[in-house]
């Protein structure tokens, strides 16, 4: 990333990678896929109205990062992490509790209703979504409302399920995207996706990244994993000794 991306970044809360994933990977993060939907391994959600139990009915395929190492590959390229680096830093933690899924978006998938991920407040927290398949008007491709991540008020995260009447639509602009291709947003953004207007599915890998926290003095989170750089430590000697 630019200082200009890292500013851009900043201040509208997301940044589309200018470079793809090689095409082979993606060819093998789909493989992958269309393996995991024919078994329908739990946990998965499904589409609202479809039967369970079908994989034509799966909309999104939950613990990715526990069922294959294509996906962990594809979460640790060097692509992705590069530009994560310019507004995370050096020391870049993958999340498995947070994210770590795959939206399959089958033909006729509802909306994805808007939602911010995270509070203002809380710790940076990047959302990365890796697409596995063009994403497109009429696919039901992501839109985020610019710059929310900023908003000096409260506001639900989940603010409903009226997606086209909320004055979040009106805000928002699409963000179609190639195969193959990263988006970054900051997860206090507001977004969510049109339904899929298409024959065909929509896939993307969604994955949540955060700096380290330099102040932590558990290192070893079950949760986290380090994929870049090193788990430093900022604060007071620990246990604080107190005054001399
Ligand atoms: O499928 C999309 O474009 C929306 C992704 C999303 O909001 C999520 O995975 O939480």
């Amino acid at each position: 990333m630019t200082d200009e991306d890292i500013w851009y970044f900043r201040h509208n809360g997301f940044y589309r990678l200018p470079q793809r994933l090689p095409e082979g990977l993606v060819a093998r993060l789909n493989e992958e896929t269309t393996r995991q939907i024919a078994s329908m391994q739990e946990p998965v959600v499904w589409e609202d109205d479809g039967p369970r139990g079908r994989p034509e009915h799966v909309r999104r395929l939950s613990k990715i990062l526990q069922r294959s190492g294509v996906f962990l590959e594809a979460a640790q390229h060097e692509t992705l992490l590069d530009a994560l680096a310019g507004v995370l830093g050096p020391n870049i933690e993958l999340m498995t509790n947070k994210h770590n899924h795959l939206m399959v978006r089958p033909p006729a998938s509802a909306p994805v209703f808007w939602h911010a991920g995270e509070e203002t407040w809380d710790p940076v927290l990047i959302t990365a979504l890796v697409y596995l398949e063009e994403s497109t008007l009429d696919n039901g491709c992501i839109r985020l409302v610019p710059g929310s991540h900023q908003r000096p008020f409260a506001w639900p995260r989940r603010p409903g399920k009226d997606f086209y009447g909320s004055p979040l639509y009106d805000r928002s602009v699409p963000i179609p995207m190639p195969a193959g291709g990263v988006l970054l947003f900051n997860d206090c953004c507001f977004h969510g996706a049109e339904e899929n207007r298409t024959d065909g599915s929509r896939r993307s890998m969604t994955l949540g990244y955060r700096a380290h926290d330099s102040h932590d003095v558990g290192k070893e989170d079950p949760e986290k994993i380090l994929v870049r750089g090193e788990r430093v430590y900022t604060g007071h000697e620990s246990p604080y000794p107190g005054p001399a």
